[in-house]
């Protein structure tokens, strides 16, 4: 049974905080402003165990900062758009706007029950017209300026179901998750925002986010991908008439001599019947052909497989001529969609150059260096490393690869075959779906006048309600025909709507944006709110996003920013348009896994007796189970669901729980066994405050320093040890398991210490242990504080209190431990006081007062005596 009736506080609060909710009114203009934002959920209907974890941490640093003097904003809303609304509404056939506000009322009321203080005046929704015009809004600023864009794109297609699929929905045969069949690669018309042109900025301003994890930098460096290298232009042997040269990117100018052929990409504006010699263009656009298949074009990069083309082109350096080949191994949107093959050197080259028989021998350019002595080209595999250029490299030969690339560029640009060149991974973001649930895009097609964007007066362009869903057959904004057939903006004819939405990472990449000003009418933000609380100070959230999302937000961000759209204080830290200060990544939360120590099969809770939970048994054989912590998931039947945890342990321990059973960043293994470990904490804590409450003397004024007690002053170096260290871990380490943990040790200390509770420093401890604890644990906060407030102010809430400061003064010790040595030999250990600890007399003579000190020594004289590290150590000979 839990030492506390937790249920009957927890109602007793929260009947309170919905009369007066506990930081109504305490904003104020002279006070900083502090940004708390966690990753907002996508409204599945339930809070899973990682929602509570991350929403736990970001509470409890807004409730600190709060206490801190800061106007802080912590909001809350719903990335509501999106897939699984649409596959309810085709499976169970409720409507996806239906579901998703029936699950965001469900889920707010999970978020309650957590004890968890959002600013639900700046809720936004992104499914809701009042948000998702101005996501159409932005979508428009990218149009005008350039940055949005239509284009050819390759994507994944159901021939049954006729639709487009993600990646995702594409098994690793090949074949549509839905239909099964044989998925096709298809090129369609997609949007594009130009993220591209931000590639440079988006990679420098990485060394702007001192706050970011590392690991998260790195992930974003590998994604944005910068190459730097060369291009070379080869003129072709026989030039026809729609092609003279083919150029190539790559990042081994050194290599040029080792070209022995050339490879384009399927996609390659060379491969086409005009530009392919006749007695070749048949295979080669058969080969391309049966890429359509996905399967066969995966098939096709393995296997390193390609086709001659019939074309040459002539080496400008060697003067040979060199073959061009087609395959899928060659990307087509990176770099120049062609690359110069030199087997020697790469790995893939060498596939290539092996599975299609191009040449007799392979020429290798590069050999390891003299000084790397036990390695020798070993003609059986590719040397990729750089090294020294052999014979085979005419006027490079001897050169250090490093060299040979400056030279050969050189070379190059003289004789106009190449230059240097830079490339990057990142590519254009496709942005269009061909799906219901998420926000139109704004465009109108007219046969007249193109594509046209609708005007900011028409918007939003809204998302028609009644649409059939089928999951089949394409964009079903197609067939909302009363919907589609529209005016067109510029010339008022007969004009079609655009059938594509955007993805929902659009949605998510502005949300922090229009929490600033959540309730805007006239623009997306107020220039002035938004700029006032940007960038974020801290943003928690999982680590699946380092890429995608953080990604795409500081696009939106730096693009706005330079729109004009909010400006940035100059000495705002990070700088350039950076949303995000601190990146605070939770770990995930693992559960509690049983399986059959024979067969491995994952145990049903049911099957488990766990009575002794230190002792789990198998119920039906007696024998041990296997147990081990792992990603929760259906199939391992070791979830947790929070509302059951919750209802069964209290709020408070739970939140407890969350934050002490490891670093905010590592993974939490969850299990419930020692949460009442926190439950007895919180009832030894609620003990000490009764004390507290039922002394008749409460003391304000605290006295000076040296006219407390010993004991006194021991708890009040204790007490103020702890503020600064919980401070700390609030405000820069976030530590928050090291802060609860200082928090149970003041609390320890209190319990056993002699100081009365009619003391003024005692009163003080338990004070600052109160106000400490609040932000993790606000109902039992609330409830301890009340009964040691001094007057009806405070006992309003404990969130009204300051949160407490230390006082460097109070940290000194009076004392210092001193290792005494005799002629360089350690003998003992003295304390002394602080004022005498470099007076080498008086340690003297208080060592010659113990036993030991007699012993080593005596009545010896003492020649000399060494004081060192400000008296803790000292030497006498
Ligand atoms: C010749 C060469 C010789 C290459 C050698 C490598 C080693 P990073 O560094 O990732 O940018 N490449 C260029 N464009 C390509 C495309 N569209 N699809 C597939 N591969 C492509 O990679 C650059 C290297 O990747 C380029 O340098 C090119 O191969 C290949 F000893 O060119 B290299
Ligand atoms: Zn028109």
């Amino acid at each position: 049974k839990a030492p506390i009736d937790f249920s009957s506080v927890e109602a007793k609060w929260k009947a309170k905080w919905a009369e007066s909710p506990p930081f109504k009114g305490l904003e104020t203009k002279d006070k900083p402003n502090y940004y708390v934002l966690s990753m907002f959920p996508y409204p599945s209907g339930m809070l899973h165990m990682g929602h509570v974890r991350v929403y736990t941490i970001s509470d409890t640093l807004q409730r600190f900062r709060r206490m801190s003097g800061y106007n802080v904003l912590h909001p809350m809303g719903w990335d509501a758009f999106g897939l699984p609304a649409e596959n309810a509404a085709i499976e169970r056939g409720i409507h996806p706007a239906e579901w998703t506000v029936k699950n965001i009322e469900i889920m707010k009321e999970q978020m309650a029950m957590l004890s968890l203080d959002f600013d639900w005046s700046k809720e936004v929704t992104t499914c809701d017209p009042s948000y998702y015009k101005w996501t159409q809004y932005i979508f428009l600023e990218f149009f005008k300026a350039g940055l949005a864009y239509q284009k050819e794109a390759v994507v994944n297609w159901d021939p049954v179901d006729k639709t487009v699929l993600a990646n995702e929905q594409v098994d690793h045969e090949g074949k549509s998750w839905r239909s099964g069949a044989i998925v096709e690669r298809k090129k369609l018309k997609q949007w594009f925002f130009k993220v591209t042109d931000f590639s440079e900025a988006l990679l420098k301003d990485i060394d702007l986010l001192e706050n970011w994890p590392e690991r998260v930098k790195q992930m974003q460096r590998h994604w944005i991908g910068k190459s730097k290298g060369a291009e070379f232009e080869f003129p072709l042997a026989t030039p026809t008439d729609t092609v003279s040269s083919l150029k190539v990117f790559t990042s081994r100018p050194d290599t040029i001599f080792g070209v022995q052929y050339l490879v384009v990409a399927p996609e390659h504006p060379l491969v086409n019947k005009a530009s392919l010699p006749q007695e070749h263009a048949k295979s080669v656009l058969d080969f391309v052909k049966g890429l359509e298949k996905k399967q066969n074009m995966e098939e096709a990069e393995e296997s390193k497989k390609g086709v001659f083309t019939g074309l040459y082109v002539n080496h400008p350096l060697t003067k040979e001529n060199i073959p061009i080949y087609v395959a899928p191994y060659v990307l087509a949107e990176y770099g120049t969609g062609a690359v110069m093959g030199v087997p020697a050197h790469d790995k893939r080259d060498w596939e290539f150059c092996h599975a299609n028989n191009v040449v007799d021998e392979i020429k290798f350019v590069v050999e390891p260096s003299i000084k790397e002595v036990d390695k020798k080209l070993d003609y059986s595999e590719p040397f990729t490393a750089q090294g020294i250029l052999t014979d085979l490299s005419g006027p490079y030969k001897g050169m250090k690869s490093k060299d040979a690339m400056k030279a050969v560029m050189r070379d190059a640009s003289k004789i106009g075959f190449g230059h240097g060149a830079t490339q990057y991974r990142l590519k254009d973001w496709l942005l269009s779906r061909q799906r219901y649930w998420g926000a139109p895009i704004p465009i109108v097609h007219c046969p007249e006048c193109n594509v046209v964007p609708v005007p900011q007066e028409q918007l939003p362009v809204p998302l028609p309600l009644d649409v059939s869903l089928t999951g089949k057959g394409g964009s079903p904004l197609a067939r909302a025909e009363e919907w589609v057939n529209c005016k067109c903006p510029k010339c008022n004819g007969p004009a079609k709507r655009e059938t594509d939405t955007m993805d929902t990472f659009v949605d998510s990449s502005w949300y922090f944006m229009r929490y600033t000003d959540a309730q805007n009418t006239s623009l997306p933000f107020d220039p002035e709110k938004a700029s006032a609380r940007l960038p974020v100070d801290i943003y928690i959230g999982g680590v699946e996003h380092a890429i995608l999302h953080l990604l795409y937000s500081r696009f939106f961000s730096k693009f706005l920013l330079k729109q004009g759209a909010y400006h940035a204080e100059p000495n705002t830290k990070p700088g350039n348009g950076e949303p995000f200060n601190i990146l605070l990544t939770q770990g995930m939360v693992h559960g509690q896994t049983f399986k059959d120590p024979v067969t491995q099969r994952f145990l049903k809770p049911e099957e488990v007796d766990t009575t002794d939970p230190k002792n789990p048994k198998l119920i039906a054989n007696g024998e041990t189970p296997l147990i081990s912590f792992e990603k929760m998931s259906k199939s391992k039947y070791n979830g947790v669901d929070p509302q059951t945890v919750v209802e069964q342990h209290g709020i408070d321990p739970v939140r407890l729980h969350i934050l002490y059973k490891a670093p905010p960043s590592e993974v939490l293994e969850w299990e419930d066994t020692s949460i009442v470990g926190m439950q007895r904490w919180l009832a030894k804590v609620l003990k000490l405050t009764e004390t507290v409450g039922n002394t008749t003397t409460k003391t304000t004024s605290i006295p000076a320093l040296d006219k407390m007690s010993n004991e006194e002053r021991d708890m009040y170096r204790e007490t103020h040890m702890t503020i600064k260290q919980v401070t700390e871990a609030m405000s820069t380490t976030y530590s928050l398991n090291t802060a609860i943990s200082d928090l149970i040790k003041l609390s320890n200390y209190i319990h056993t210490s002699s100081v009365q509770a009619s003391s003024p420093v005692y009163q003080h401890a338990v004070r600052s242990l109160v106000t400490m604890m609040a932000p993790v644990t606000p109902t039992l906060g609330e409830e301890s504080w009340e009964t040691i407030s001094r007057n009806d102010e405070e006992k309003s809430s404990v969130f009204t209190q300051s949160w407490p400061t230390f006082e460097e003064k109070a940290l000194e010790k009076d004392t210092i431990d001193c290792v005494i040595q005799v002629n360089g030999k350690t003998r003992l250990n003295i304390t002394v006081p602080v004022g005498t600890a470099s007076d080498a007399t008086t340690i003297e003579k208080l060592a010659r007062d113990t036993p030991q000190g007699q012993k080593w020594l005596g009545d010896k004289p003492i020649r000399r005596a060494i004081v060192a590290k400000n008296g803790q150590l000292v030497n006498f000979v």
